[in-house]
């Protein structure tokens, strides 16, 4: 590198300090438990949008109810702090009424495999253009750690204190059934990655699911912190691993045992997003947002007086 170029590294190091990423920094007192892996989420967040060049003006960010959603007034910005599971019709709604704005969206892994499954799989199968983050901290954490649907067999949760008997559901394994058009896997102990990864996400052009393994310090006890770090390999140091290969990427995904798989799992660049396949708006270079009129609809409603 010559003298004049500017060091990626040491960018990076001095991002936290910009203008660009304090303009994302709330007075808001944060509240989640010390340790929990929510604060790196939110770091490696703001840093992704700074290093990409996004403001608050070019943004929206929904969240859904939980923990993580608890971060909602936690940066600032444009928020929308929907209910348990819907993140993601708001987040679609959102960005359909307005595709110039980049719309980011997060949930736990309670509200995207339970009660937001169904929408998962449609947001997925539409390819809406958004990022969406899922903090998986295998457990429900705001309702004090009952056992969610990525939770390992046998691990004691409060409400079932001798396990679930559920097999766990892996949520890569599940997301390249439905051929995403990208899909990473991250984890809280590491926010350079998770930076990198976030930047990724947020440079697709559809769908980016990104899995987030979360540290729950409070009442995740199976898989802590030191636990991901003896088990996580990123995928870059496997050179010959091909992303574009949806089965590579299922191979790659589904040991949560012994070697957990970091970094972009699978990337389709062709796949044209849920905007680009509208037949009937191909000609349109307006927004819906910018087409809504107002109409007098006082005649009709005297009808009714
Ligand atoms: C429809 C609905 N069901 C259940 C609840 C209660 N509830 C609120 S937060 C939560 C758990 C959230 O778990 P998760 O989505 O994994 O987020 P985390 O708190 O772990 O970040 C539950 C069950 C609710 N608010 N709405
Ligand atoms: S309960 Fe877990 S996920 Fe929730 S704030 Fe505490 S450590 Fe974080
Ligand atoms: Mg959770």
């Amino acid at each position: 590198m010559s003298c004049c170029q500017p060091n990626p590294k040491a960018l990076k190091l001095l991002v936290e300090h910009s203008e660009d990423y304090e303009q994302f920094e709330s007075e808001e007192v944060l509240t989640w438990c010390t340790g929990c892996g929510n604060f790196g989420i939110q770091n490696a967040l703001k840093r992704a949008l700074t290093l990409e060049g996004i403001g608050i003006q070019d943004m929206l960010m929904c969240f859904d109810i939980g923990c993580s959603g608890n971060g909602s007034d936690k940066i600032q910005g444009y928020t929308f702090h929907g209910l348990h599971g819907r993140v993601l019709p708001i987040a679609s709604g959102a960005v359909i009424a307005n595709p110039k704005l980049k719309v980011i969206a997060s949930a736990g892994d309670g509200a995207t495999f339970s009660e937001g499954v169904n929408h998962l799989i449609h947001a997925v199968r539409n390819d809406y253009p958004m990022l969406f983050i899922i903090h998986n901290n295998m457990n429900y954490g705001l309702t004090t750690g009952q056992a969610s649907a990525t939770t390992p067999n046998g691990v004691p949760m409060n409400a079932s204190p001798d396990g679930v008997t559920a097999d766990p559901l892996n949520p890569c394994e599940l997301i390249l059934s439905l051929n995403p058009s990208f899909l990473a896997r991250t984890f809280t102990g590491d926010v350079e990655h998770m930076t990198e990864m976030f930047q990724a996400g947020l440079q697709h052009k559809g769908f980016a699911c990104i899995e987030v393994m979360q540290i729950c310090t409070t009442y995740n006890h199976a898989t802590p912190q030191e636990w991901y770090w003896e088990r996580v390999q990123y995928i870059r140091d496997n050179k010959k691993y091909d992303r574009t290969d949806i089965w590579a990427a299922k191979k790659a995904a589904a040991d949560m045992e012994n070697n957990i798989n970091l970094g972009i799992l699978f990337e389709d660049q062709k796949k044209v997003n849920f905007l680009n396949r509208l037949e009937n708006r191909k000609q349109i270079n307006t927004t819906p947002v910018e087409e809504v009129g107002y109409y007098d609809i006082s005649r009709l409603t005297k009808a009714f007086e």
